[in-house]
C-alpha cells in the first residue's frame, strides 16, 4: 500500500530558519498528522538545499569551509523541526551520497535521451534566486543596473558553456496533463498563470555552471556542476530512493515564488526522465512583517524561537494556519497574535475546557460517562456532524476553513454552557447536571481530536483534563465517536491551557 507522501520546499542554508520556512512545514506537519490520525501511513518528508553560488558565497563570507558551513544551518533547521514538533520521517540534505548519486543518475539518464545537450549561456543570472533571468524580465534600477524581477537585487551577466535541459520540447504535454488533472496545480487561483506561462512557449533551460564549484559534478564532464535548482528538485525522488511504497509524491507543499519550478520544470524533468508524476503543487502565499517584506537589509526576519518563548509552540502552530486562508498572503504582527491568543485560545477554548473540566469535578465528583448520551439534540452528536466536513478541508489543504468550524463548534459549545448553566442544574436538577456536563465532555473530546494535528501538545494537556487515556495512542475525534471512549480515565483538573497574556 502507497504511503501518503508529503513534502516541503529543501530550505537554502544560507541564514538561519525564520518564520517563512517553519509556516510550510507546519503545514506539511499538520496535514502528515491529520491523516495519520486517521490510520493512513504517511512520509512527511523535509530538509535542506546545500549547493550552488548562493551558499558559495554565504560560506565564504563566513569563512567557513562549505560542508561546515552547511552542517551548522542544516542543524538549525533540524532542531527547529523538533521544537515545533515537526513529526517528519526523513530530511534529506543535498549534500548527501543518496542524492547525489541520484542526481548523477537523472542527468545521464536525460543526456542518453537527447533532453541535455552541450551550448552555451549568455545571459543574466539572480543569485539570490538562483535563478536565470530573461532580459525582458530583468528591471532597472538606479543607475541602469539590472535588478532581479523578486529579488529585486543586482544581477550577474553570464558567458559559460553549459548544458541545457530541452524544457521547449515539454510545452504541450504540461498543458495536457494541467488539463487532465485539475488538482495538480493549487490552488486554482495560482494555475492560470502557469498555464499561460507555459502556453506563451517555453525556453531551454541552462541546467550547468562551470563558474560554480560547490555542487553534483557532470558525469563525465567535472568541468561542469549541475544546476542548484536541477539538483535540489531531485530530492523529492532521491529521498524516496526507490522505495516502491512512496513514488510519485501525493504534494509538494511550496511558496508561491517557487511555484513555477515545481508546477513546470520539475514535472517536465521526470517527464523526460519516464517518471510519475507528483498528485499536486500547492503553492502557499507570503507573510509580511508587520506590514513589511522580511529581508536582510530591514532585519526583520522574524524568530520563530522568540515566539514560541512568549506564546508556547502550539498557540504560533495555530496562529500561522489561522490567520489568513492557505493560498493567501498575510502579515504577522504580535499585536495580531495576542489578540487571536487571548480570544480564541485563552477565552473560546481554554476556559471553556476549565469551566467544564471545573463542573465535572465539582457535581460529578469525578465520575465518568461510559457512553454518549441519547437524544438528537445533545451537542456532540452536533458537534460530530462536522467532523466530515472538517476532514475534507484538511485534506483540500484548507486549514484555515477546517479551523473556523471547529471554533464554529467551540462556539456553540460555549453558548450551551451559558444557557443549559449546569451550576443552576447542580441545586434543581442533579441527573440533568450529569447529562449535560456528560454531553459537554464528550465534545470537548471530539474537539481535542480535531486540534491534535494543529496542537498536538495542547491537544494532549486536553484529553488528560477530560480523561482521555492515551493508550496505545491518543484517541481520535473518531473513536471517541465510536464508543471507544470506554477507555476513558478520571478527570483531571489541570493548569489553564492558555494563560491569559495581558
Ligand atoms: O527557495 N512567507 O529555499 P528557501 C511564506 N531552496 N513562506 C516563506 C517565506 C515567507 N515570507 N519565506 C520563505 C528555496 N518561505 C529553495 C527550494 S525546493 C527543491 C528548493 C518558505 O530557503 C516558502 O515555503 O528560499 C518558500 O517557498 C520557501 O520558504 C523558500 O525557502
Amino acid at each position: 500500500m502507497k504511503k501518503y507522501f508529503v513534502t516541503t520546499p529543501l530550505y537554502y542554508v544560507n541564514a538561519a530558519p525564520h518564520i517563512g520556512h517553519a509556516y510550510t512545514t507546519v503545514a506539511a506537519d499538520v496535514l502528515a498528522r491529520f491523516r495519520r490520525a486517521r490510520g493512513e501511513r504517511v512520509h512527511l518528508l523535509t530538509g535542506t538545499d546545500e549547493h550552488g553560488q548562493k551558499i558559495e558565497e554565504a560560506a565564504k563570507a563566513a569563512g567557513r569551509h562549505n560542508l561546515d558551513f552547511c552542517d551548522q544551518t542544516s542543524a538549525k533547521f533540524r532542531e527547529l523541526w523538533k521544537h515545533l514538533d515537526i513529526s517528519f520521517d526523513d530530511y534529506i540534505r543535498t549534500t548527501e551520497k543518496r542524492h547525489e548519486d541520484k542526481v548523477q543518475e537523472l542527468f545521464s539518464r536525460l543526456q542518453k535521451s537527447g533532453d541535455i545537450y552541450k551550448g552555451r549561456y549568455e545571459g543574466l543570472y539572480d543569485v539570490v534566486g538562483e535563478s536565470y533571468v530573461k532580459e525582458s524580465d530583468a528591471v532597472r534600477g538606479p543607475g541602469g543596473v539590472l535588478l532581479g524581477p523578486e529579488s529585486g537585487k543586482p544581477l550577474q551577466r553570464l558567458s559559460e558553456e553549459t548544458y541545457f535541459f530541452r524544457l521547449s520540447a515539454y510545452g504541450p504535454r504540461l498543458l495536457e496533463h494541467y488539463r487532465a488533472h485539475p488538482e495538480f496545480l493549487a490552488p486554482a487561483s495560482r494555475a492560470p498563470e502557469i498555464a499561460r506561462f507555459v502556453s506563451d512557449g517555453l525556453e531551454d533551460i541552462s541546467v550547468s555552471r562551470t563558474k560554480v564549484k560547490w555542487g553534483v559534478p557532470v558525469p563525465g564532464d567535472e568541468q561542469h556542476t549541475i544546476y542548484v535548482w536541477f539538483d535540489a528538485l531531485i530530492n523529492y525522488w532521491s529521498a524516496a530512493g526507490g522505495a516502491q511504497d512512496l513514488w510519485p509524491a501525493d504534494v509538494h507543499i511550496v511558496g508561491k515564488e517557487i511555484f513555477r519550478f515545481h508546477a513546470v520544470i520539475w514535472p517536465a524533468m521526470l517527464m523526460a526522465a519516464g517518471l510519475p508524476l507528483p498528485g499536486r503543487v500547492f503553492a502557499h502565499g507570503w507573510w509580511t512583517v508587520e506590514g513589511k517584506k522580511m529581508s536582510k537589509s530591514l532585519g526583520n526576519f522574524v524568530d520563530p524561537y522568540e515566539v514560541t518563548r512568549e506564546f508556547g509552540v502550539d498557540a504560533f502552530r495555530y496562529f500561522l494556519l489561522r490567520e489568513m486562508p492557505f493560498g493567501n498572503d498575510g502579515d504577522f504582527s504580535t499585536a495580531a497574535l495576542k489578540k487571536r491568543y487571548n480570544a480564541e485560545l485563552a477565552n473560546d477554548l481554554g476556559n471553556l475546557v476549565s469551566r467544564v473540566v471545573n463542573m465535572a469535578d465539582s457535581y460529578l465528583g469525578g465520575e465518568l460517562p461510559a457512553k454518549a448520551p441519547e437524544g438528537g439534540d445533545a451537542c456532540s452528536r452536533r458537534a460530530a456532524a462536522r467532523a466530515g466536513d472538517i476532514s475534507a478541508r484538511v485534506a483540500a489543504l484548507d486549514f484555515h476553513g477546517a479551523l473556523e468550524l471547529i471554533w464554529e463548534t467551540i462556539r456553540e459549545l460555549n453558548a450551551h454552557v451559558n444557557e443549559q448553566a449546569p451550576w443552576k442544574l447542580a441545586k434543581t436538577d442533579k441527573d440533568k447536571c450529569a447529562l449535560v456536563l456528560f454531553d459537554l465532555i464528550h465534545s470537548l473530546r471530539v474537539v481535542a481530536g480535531w486540534i491534535e494535528p494543529f496542537m498536538p501538545r495542547k491537544a494532549a494537556e486536553m484529553q488528560a483534563q477530560l480523561g482521555v487515556r492515551r493508550f496505545p495512542d491518543a484517541l481520535t475525534a473518531d473513536d471517541v465517536l465510536a464508543g471507544v471512549n470506554s477507555r476513558t480515565g478520571q478527570i483531571q483538573k489541570g493548569p489553564a491551557l492558555f494563560p491569559r497574556k495581558e
